[in-house]
């Protein structure tokens, strides 16, 4: 797709009917397609970035491209970067930092980082950090919100405490239900919500850290320095970054970023038509089953009969990856991809090679297919179920390269 349709289509849907398809006309076409993947990085990098495909740079949006997706872990400096809101400190002090633990608690607790590293359990653990609407230009009409492609996930080694053992020094009340994160960042307009998020008690587990460190550094600045929150198995949009506050609650809070944002429709198939908007809703949570090709990228050539490795990365919400597959007729076949080794737990990425040798020259599609233990796997792009928010798009990825004689 052209930038410049790129454009139109948002504005469509932003305004109902500016420019180009309107709603209703687009509405009648509803499957989806692979999302879009010919972006460049910008030639302009953000501070502890290389330079990455940019979407904004207030409050910077950044994706990774394609070919981060060999690796198992995603190097700090190419890790993709979404905030919400613009207004971000320019400057934490790390000796004065102070994480803020109120509300239905026995003691109100205000924690520095060095009382974080010193007076509770270290834990590390390899999880994926994806954003819920990643690859949402796959979605037509056009989905709401930022047309990721493919980048707007990575997975890194956190470090940090458990979020349990936090809450636990500061002694919850025994109504407590719900608990409030809140980072550093502000909106321009008072009237504006700020990112606010709130996860129910009983969902607390074991696995859910506050991470200051990313890969054996401290966190990047823009990936949420110097404390963030890690959900295993979940959409990102909880991982609160530069997390500054909790605050613990009876009653379930009325924030604009859990009541309409980050939700999809309540129904068995997940999905609804534009025309036919579902009312109940619920948060999205848990990770779809997924798979990237890292290599090769589209529009590369390679030589007839010389061998190739594709490599990709395959993930989901902590059931574990059982195989990948990859396919170059189009779907037709599969053959199983080799895995790496199951080293670094069932929330990290898996890495997958496979080798192939082109018979003949012209185009070359490459998919990758990746199913879990629970046997859940990829539908092919135009089966995925549409839904007015774009999240959880997990298609059958596909790249084509020029075989050349
Ligand atoms: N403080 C804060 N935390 C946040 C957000 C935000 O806007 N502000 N966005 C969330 C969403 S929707 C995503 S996808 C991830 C992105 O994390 P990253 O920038 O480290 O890739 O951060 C989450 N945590
Ligand atoms: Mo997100």
């Amino acid at each position: 797709m052209q930038r410049r349709d790129f454009f139109k289509q948002t504005l469509t849907l932003a305004g109902g009917a500016v420019v180009g398809t309107t709603f209703s006309e687009a509405s009648q076409q509803v499957e989806t397609l692979h999302p879009v993947d010919d972006r460049k990085v910008s030639d302009i990098a953000f501070p502890q970035k290389r330079p990455l495909i940019t979407y904004s740079d207030r409050p910077p949006l950044l994706e990774s491209p394609r070919e981060v997706f060999t690796s198992p872990i995603t190097p700090n400096d190419l890790f993709f970067v979404r905030w919400h809101m613009p207004m971000i400190p320019t400057y934490i002090s790390k000796n004065r930092f102070t994480l803020h633990i109120h509300g239905a608690v026995e003691r109100e607790l205000k924690l520095s980082l060095k009382s974080l590293q010193t007076e509770f359990e270290q834990v590390e653990l390899t999880a994926v950090l994806q954003c819920g609407g990643n690859s949402r230009t796959a979605f037509k009409p056009t989905a709401g919100g930022i047309q990721w492609g493919i980048g707007a996930m990575g997975c890194a080694r956190w470090k940090g405490v458990r979020l349990k053992d936090v809450l636990a020094k500061a002694g919850l009340t025994k109504d407590a239900r719900w608990i409030g994160f809140n980072g550093l960042e502000k909106a321009v307009y008072a009237e504006t919500d700020n990112f606010v998020r709130a996860l129910e008690l009983e969902k607390l587990s074991d696995n859910i850290i506050l991470a200051y460190e990313m890969n054996g550094e401290d966190l990047p600045y823009l990936n949420g320095y110097p404390l963030r929150l890690i959900i295993p198995g979940t959409y990102s949009d909880s991982w609160i970054k530069m997390i500054s506050n909790i605050k613990v609650t009876k009653e379930k809070m009325r924030l604009h970023f859990m009541e309409h944002a980050y939700r999809i429709p309540d129904n068995e198939c997940e999905c609804e038509t534009p025309d036919n908007l579902t009312q109940k809703t619920k948060p999205i949570e848990k990770m779809n089953v997924n798979s990237v090709i890292g290599y090769p990228v589209s529009g590369i050539k390679v030589k007839q009969g010389a061998e190739l490795i594709v490599r990709g990365v395959a993930f989901d919400g902590g059931e574990g990856i059982a195989k990948v597959e990859v396919s170059t007729d189009g779907g037709t076949t599969w053959q199983e991809a080799k895995l790496d080794k199951d080293e670094a737990g069932r929330y990290a990425y898996r890495a997958f090679t496979h080798p192939i040798t082109p018979k003949q020259g012209g185009t070359l599609s490459i998919m990758c297919r990746a199913t879990n233990t629970k046997g859940e796997t990829q539908p092919f792009p135009h089966e995925i179920k549409w839904n007015r928010g774009g999240y959880k798009y997990n298609g059958i990825d596909e790249v084509t390269v020029k075989v050349v004689v």
